[in-house]
């Protein structure tokens, strides 16, 4: 029987790390390959356990960079299928609104490389993992079909449209057998203290200011990270080429809510709350309906928030000293040693 290979870009972040543990304990057999850039946000410590496995590999390497792309698929046994799941990206909203630049050649010009070797390269599937930010802002009512226009508000999110178009014409002109998922906002272990889930969490345990935009009430369709990657195995294996399947928790907050929620988890007082300045270009409110996936595919959501926040807070309290070296840059330049740049 052929053997299977998955190259997993962005492995080393935080979805794709909480992928990779996924598929090394369901799909054993899977050769897996994890191909990353070790950016700021990619940190191979994630990966705990995965990285002792003789059959998983580790290659540092730019998604737009064509030659890097190439070490990628050789690193796959010959002989196997080869499936891609594609997460690399540059993934924070507030830094794209800094600096568009690099959210276009990873995101969008990345894309386009990683789809051109993959079909080059005869691989079997490409997912392509996306987000709800490309269909833009809702009001207080409805929810994101996968027929809703696009109309992303950041460079972020204008750069994730752009990449999932890309991959939809890969599959109108040449016939490229992909799936495009978009999903909701995730939480989860293992994700870069940047975002606001582990922000919070790690400001409050040091007593400092919990930083609010605008007035808090943006709302947010929060998933477990766990059912994210068991949304994009499903899709994997069972999606109809070409299809697009939106993936969400049903579970809206908004971001006040939560900040609270986290604070009084931790016995710590609303005083820290501070309210700062808008995100420019803050978008309202964010909903996923996921009937599609449901109906289609048979997936759902396992883990519910009142379960899960708990859970992450914990994890962050447990990992402390992994907070404190990604928050400190110890561990890149522990990789730049190892790995060189
Ligand atoms: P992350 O920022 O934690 O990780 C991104 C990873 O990609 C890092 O390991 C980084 O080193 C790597 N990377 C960045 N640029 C690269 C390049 N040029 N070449 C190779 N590797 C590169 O991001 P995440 O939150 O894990 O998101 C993963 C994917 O899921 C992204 O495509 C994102 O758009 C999508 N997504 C995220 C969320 C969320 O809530 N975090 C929700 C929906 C979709
Ligand atoms: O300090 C903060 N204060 C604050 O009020 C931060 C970091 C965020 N926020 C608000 C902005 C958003 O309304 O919290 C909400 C969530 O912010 P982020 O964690 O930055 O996530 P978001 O902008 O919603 O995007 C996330 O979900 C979709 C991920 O970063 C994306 O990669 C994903 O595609």
């Amino acid at each position: 029987m052929t053997s299977t290979s998955v190259l997993v870009t962005g492995g080393a972040g935080f979805i794709g790390s909480n992928l990779l543990h996924l598929l090394a304990e369901v799909r054993p057999d899977w050769h897996l390959v994890n191909f990353d850039a070790l950016t700021y946000a990619g940190n191979l410590e994630n990966l705990g356990a995965v990285e002792g496995r003789p059959n998983y590999t580790f290659v540092k390497g730019d998604v737009a960079k064509p030659e890097d792309v190439e070490r990628a698929f050789d690193a796959c046994p010959a002989g196997s299928r080869i499936l891609v799941m594609h997460l690399a990206a540059e993934s924070h909203v507030d830094r794209s609104i800094q600096s568009g630049q690099p959210f276009v050649m990873t995101n969008v010009v990345g894309t386009q490389v990683m789809l051109d070797v993959a079909r080059a390269r005869g691989a079997e599937r490409f997912l392509h993992v996306s987000t709800d930010e490309v269909y833009g802002s809702l009001g207080a009512e409805g929810f994101f079909l996968e027929t809703t226009p696009y109309d992303p508000s950041s460079p972020y999110s204008a750069s994730k449209a752009g990449s999932d178009l890309l991959v939809r014409a890969a599959h109108r002109t040449h016939g490229f057998d992909v799936v495009v998922t978009n999903c909701s906002n995730n939480y989860g272990p293992y994700q870069f203290p940047e975002k606001l889930i582990p922000l919070m969490i790690a400001n409050a345990h040091e007593d400092k200011a919990l930083p609010v935009y605008g007035d808090g009430m943006n709302v947010r369709d929060w998933l477990y990270v766990r059912d994210h990657c068991e949304a994009l195995l499903v899709a994997l294996e069972k999606g109809r080429s070409g299809e697009t399947y939106n993936i969400g928790g049903n579970n809206e907050y908004p971001n006040i809510a939560i900040v609270k929620l986290i604070l009084e988890t931790l016995g710590k007082p609303e005083s820290l709350i501070q309210y700062v300045k808008d995100r420019p270009g803050h978008d309202r409110r964010y909903a996923i309906d996921a009937t599609k996936i449901k109906n289609e595919l048979g997936w759902e959501p396992r883990f519910r928030f009142e379960q899960a926040l708990p859970l992450t807070i914990e994890w962050y309290l447990a990992n402390s000293e992994w907070l404190g070296r990604v928050r400190s840059g110890a561990y890149r330049d522990y990789y730049a040693t190892q790995y060189g740049g």
